[in-house]
């Protein structure tokens, strides 16, 4: 089953698995409607398509078990999916597989404070267990807009990023323990947590970033950072991209720095407009950074004295203190994504170049752009600290793979990144050798067909 998508359309109709996967969970946790099983069948920003087989959502680690086993033995691929948010085409299912929800497993254990971490099913959302970790003083270290939908375990697969990456990490950083379903059904469980434990192969960052290709995780063990609830946010508007790094690379002075978020006048403009805010600036901008600190005491002052030092670096500035100011700060930031999906379906590439080729990087990107898309809409925004650029491309979904090879090029020719954060999925696949050497490709295929010799999870995802 080395490509599902010609294994799963191939193989014959085997009513019988339906009845083992409804025995499994329970028929009301298999989804066989056309209308129902449709939900699951898109991603996010509706890019990517295909019609599944059935919907089967277990309860269970020996459900998920049963259920790959089941449809090892069907000969019929499996399709993982968490909360569905992810934005490279990875949680859609390929044509006739089985897609395997998660959003059952959310059972959380009691958190451990001694040593500052939780057990949490992967199907738990990230808004549903920042609230239950936070009244207790602590936090996850990694968070973004998709909070409200996205699952833990999705963001392991991911190896998500957001907006804490300069303070805590990525989710990799976070995860310090996984329960996996393998292919071949066994399940692996390493959970104890210890910071020191070298006995062997790092199963458990393996498995981070995997985009659910090697296992299904079913449960994390997940280190906790401290819950500040003071905190000061500041939008500052600059003149380009160079002086918004060199913003950044003085705010990081500060050890409450949270944040560093870029933005532009066009992301602005549409945010507005479909988010229904008016702008935070009497004039425009070239630029925006926000940056956020977070403290046991009001961080403030500090965050203040950055930007008096700062200089004539900052053109025009405003501070919240208070959870509403912040939000709506936040929400010229966070809204991009939603503002641009208002407008149609963009072409969407998530990149990352050193943060000394940015503000180059970002200069050239309208003419590489132009030069295959002419009417396209280029709307940038993104994580400055990384160096981390969301290229959404408007317009342009006739040219999708001339756009996406002209800022793939690009960015690699900075050394950068095809992909900072998001993943690799469906939409990055073929142009996985800007990132990663023929050697490495290699190692990475040893694996998948090490653990997956059948190709059952999630085939054409990554590689
Ligand atoms: P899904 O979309 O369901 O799946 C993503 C991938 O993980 C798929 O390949 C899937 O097969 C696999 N997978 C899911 N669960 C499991 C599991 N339990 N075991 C094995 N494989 C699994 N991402 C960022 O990194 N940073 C951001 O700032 C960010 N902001 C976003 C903002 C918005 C508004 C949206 C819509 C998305 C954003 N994302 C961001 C992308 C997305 O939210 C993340 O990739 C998230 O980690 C996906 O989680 P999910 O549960 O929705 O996973
Ligand atoms: C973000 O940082 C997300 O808001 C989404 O990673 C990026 O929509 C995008 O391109
Ligand atoms: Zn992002």
């Amino acid at each position: 089953m080395s490509d599902g998508k010609a294994q799963s359309a191939a193989a014959p109709f085997d009513a019988d698995l339906e009845e083992q996967l409804g025995s499994i969970v329970g028929d009301s946790h298999l989804l066989v409607d056309p209308d129902v099983v449709a939900s699951y069948e898109s991603d996010w920003t509706g890019r990517f398509r295909a019609r599944a087989r059935c919907v089967v959502r277990p309860g269970s680690t020996a459900q998920v078990a049963a259920v790959v086993g089941a449809c090892r033995a069907a000969e019929v691929a499996v399709c993982v999916q968490g909360g569905n948010t992810g934005l490279v085409g990875g949680s859609v299912p390929v044509p006739g597989s089985v897609v395997l929800s998660t959003l059952r497993l959310d059972e959380i254990e009691p958190i451990d404070e001694v040593a500052g971490q939780v057990t949490v099913g992967a199907g738990r959302t990230l808004a549903s267990l920042q609230q239950v970790v936070r009244p207790a003083g602590f936090d996850v270290g990694v968070d973004f807009a998709a909070r409200e939908s996205c699952t833990v375990g999705g963001m392991a697969s991911t190896n998500a990023g957001g907006e804490r990456v300069l303070r805590y990490g990525t989710m990799r950083a976070q995860v310090v323990g996984v329960e996996a379903v393998m292919p071949d059904g066994s399940v692996v469980t390493r959970l104890a947590g210890l910071p020191k434990d070298n006995t062997g192969y790092d199963l458990v960052s393996l498995l981070s970033g995997a985009e659910g290709t090697l296992g299904v995780i079913t449960r994390l063990r997940l280190r906790l950072v401290p819950w500040f609830v003071a905190r000061a946010v500041a939008l500052v508007a600059v003149e380009g991209v160079s002086e918004a790094v060199e913003l950044v690379r003085a705010a990081r002075q500060l050890p409450s720095l949270e944040a560093a978020e870029l933005f532009f006048p066009a992301g602005l403009d549409l945010v507005c407009r479909h988010a229904g805010v008016n702008p935070p600036f009497a004039a425009a901008h070239p630029a925006y950074v926000l940056l956020e600190c977070a403290d046991r005491d009001d961080p403030s002052d500090d965050l203040l004295a950055a930007l008096e030092a700062a200089g004539d670096i900052v053109s025009d500035a405003t501070v919240a203190t208070d959870a509403r100011g912040r939000h709506a700060l936040w929400a010229y930031r966070e809204s991009h994504t939603e503002s641009i999906n208002a407008e149609g379906i963009p072409v969407k590439l998530d990149v990352a170049v050193p943060l000394a080729a940015l503000p180059e990087a970002v200069a050239k990107l309208p003419t590489a752009i132009e030069a295959v898309a002419p009417r396209a809409r280029l709307i940038l925004f993104g994580h400055v600290n990384e160096g981390n650029l969301h290229v959404n491309v408007l317009d342009a979904l006739d040219d999708d793979e001339a756009v996406t090879e002209a800022v793939l090029k690009l960015v690699a020719s900075y050394g950068g990144s095809i992909s900072a954060e998001h993943g690799v999925g469906r939409a990055k696949r073929e142009w996985l050798s800007l990132s990663r050497s023929t050697e490495e490709i290699a190692v990475m295929r040893s694996i998948k067909s090490a653990l997956d010799p059948a190709g059952l999870l999630n085939p054409g995802v990554l590689l």
